[in-house]
């Protein structure tokens, strides 16, 4: 087991429910510990970035365009396993295929637009933090 640091987002659908108190709420009871937080908006271009590794998959335009159109919030997870414990909290990317419980199930509104983003990979965790938050804004 270690302890490890993962990115993720409540993306703009959830955040137009006004569901981010709940997912927070439900990351938090899992056992989690919260290092960073904060709501923002991103650019298209700064969408682009983010979302670089996918620039050849079909869904990439749609996917910056909707991350881009609204508020989203990000999010820094500390926990043992939190890289793959967060993704199985989270569930499968498409809502409809995500098991009950989760919080692509719960929340998720279709494949495209489905609530939560989390790291990958402790690689992905490794790029992904930093292109939110500063050394100093990720308090223990
Ligand atoms: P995950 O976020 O579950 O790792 P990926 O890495 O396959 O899923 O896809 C990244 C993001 O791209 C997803 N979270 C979703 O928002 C979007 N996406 C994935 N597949 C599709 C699709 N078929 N159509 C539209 N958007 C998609």
């Amino acid at each position: 087991m270690a302890v490890e640091r993962t990115l993720m987002l409540i993306k703009p659908d959830a955040v137009r429910k006004g569901v981010e108190g709940k997912i927070i709420a439900h990351v938090q009871e899992k056992g989690f510990k919260l290092l960073a937080l904060k709501k923002l908006k991103l650019t298209k271009e700064q969408a682009q970035q983010f979302y670089i590794v996918h620039k050849d998959r079909p869904f990439y335009d749609e996917l910056c365009e909707f991350m881009s159109s609204g508020p989203i919030v990000a999010m820094v997870w500390e926990g043992e396993n939190a890289i793959s414990r967060i993704r199985e909290i989270m569930g499968a990317t498409n809502p409809e295929e995500a098991a009950e419980g989760t919080l692509r199930k719960l929340y998720g509104t279709n494949v495209g637009e489905n609530a939560v983003h989390g790291s990958d990979s402790p690689e992905s965790a490794t790029v992904e933090i930093p292109f939110f938050f500063s050394r100093l804004e990720i308090v223990e």
